[in-house]
């Protein structure tokens, strides 16, 4: 923690605080309690912006920040600086200390104020000025996990924070209407949308949508329940589908609806999988959520073609071509195949009362946090 490095300030909340966070809350041990707060602390001056939007990178000892250089004109992502919420309300929570809620509420104040082209989020925003970059709006890489934190920081405070639920619906609404489309063969899929203009691409990353929609299904409008069930489900087959096009039968990085193909990767640089979890993610929501077995066979599906193709002396690997019959592995076993892909099957393959929803919710990295149940109470109130 006394490093002098830079790190990523997203990277390291989902991955460490987020991993202190559960360990805590699973074993009761203090010093992963302890751990987290200290992490916590560790990450605050990269608040230290004009607006109060984080940077993307912190050197921890310095404490000086900065933004990734390649982000539209010095802009922080939106799925960074927007994925912080859960571990910041659980370190008030625990610590006691109402400055790490407060830090990512205000984070919230900055984007309710802004003008939102179409009520979208672009991915792209300046701690500084406090605008847009680049209307680059996307629910795979870059903005992705925003819309997931939305959701479950309404579902982990006991369905009471009515901004993030009310958040949360507007931009699904925002969402259905420009980027979602059906192709000509029938499936549902999520564009990017480029200063208004559609790219009829969806990345792997934009497959945990298809669990998101579902596991917010119950919330929304009643008379919309079923359709968000709906389309998690569709949303379910067309990964599967980007599954079963392949020779490995596992995804690709990104699939394309353009150029007289549905769900292919048409690109060389986006034939690759890297053990990633978003679509088996989605099919243990399903599951859940709809004990349809098809989850359950899809996901075997998976597990066949990872032991097959992945599987190496040492653990496993991600691939360079799922298209191809022949491996060529990356020789990287990604810390998201422990804490997501894995996991998530095991759940898929558990009875629903191993970390039941109705008292967790998992970060963006797999991590179970508890919901705050509103008899709970915080810990500052409970020594009062
Ligand atoms: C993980 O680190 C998280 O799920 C993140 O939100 C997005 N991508 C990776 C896994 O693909």
């Amino acid at each position: 923690f006394h490093q002098n490095a830079e790190i990523s300030v997203f990277e390291v909340n989902i991955r460490f605080v987020g991993g202190l966070l559960s360990a805590y809350y699973l074993s009761g041990e203090e010093v992963f309690r302890k751990k987290a707060v200290e992490l916590g602390e560790k990450l605050l001056p990269a608040f230290n912006t004009p607006t109060g939007i984080p940077w993307a990178l912190l050197n921890i000892k310095s404490g000086i920040g900065r933004n990734w250089p390649w982000a539209s004109g010095g802009s922080s992502i939106l799925a960074e600086f927007g994925t912080l919420h859960l571990e910041f309300v659980h370190l008030s929570h625990l610590s006691g200390n109402p400055v790490f809620a407060e830090k990512v509420m205000n984070i919230r104040k900055v984007l309710n104020r802004l003008d939102k082209p179409e009520g979208l989020y672009p991915n792209y925003l300046n701690p500084s000025s406090g605008q847009w970059g680049q209307h680059h709006v996307s629910i795979g890489g870059l903005g992705d996990s925003f819309y997931e934190y939305l959701l479950k920081a309404w579902l982990m405070s006991d369905k009471t924070d009515e901004e993030g639920k009310k958040m949360y619906y507007d931009a699904v609404q925002a969402i259905e209407t420009h980027l979602i489309r059906k192709s000509s063969g029938g499936l549902t899929y999520i564009a990017e949308w480029k200063g208004g203009l559609l790219e009829h691409k969806m990345g792997h990353l934009t497959c945990f949508a298809g669990g998101m929609f579902a596991l917010g299904a119950d919330g929304a409008p009643s008379d919309k329940t079923g359709h968000h069930i709906e389309l998690g489900a569709e949303i379910a087959r067309t990964c599967h589908e980007s599954y079963d096009r392949t020779s490995m039968k596992l995804g690709p990085e990104a699939f394309r609806f353009d150029g007289g193909v549905e769900a292919i990767a048409t690109r060389q640089n986006e034939k690759y999988y890297i053990l990633r979890p978003e679509v088996i993610e989605t099919y243990m929501y399903m599951w859940r959520l709809t004990h349809d077995p098809k989850y359950r066979q899809w996901a075997w599906e998976a597990v066949e073609a990872l032991e097959k193709h992945c599987r190496v002396d040492g653990g496993y690997s991600g691939i360079r071509d799922v298209y191809n019959n022949h491996e060529s592995h990356d020789d990287v076993q990604q810390s998201f195949f422990l804490s997501e892909t894995l996991k998530y099957l095991y759940l898929l393959f558990s009875d629903d009362d191993i970390l039941p929803f109705e008292h967790w919710v998992f970060n963006t990295e797999a991590h179970p946090l508890p919901i705050l149940h509103k008899e709970d109470g915080s810990k500052e109130e409970k020594q009062k």
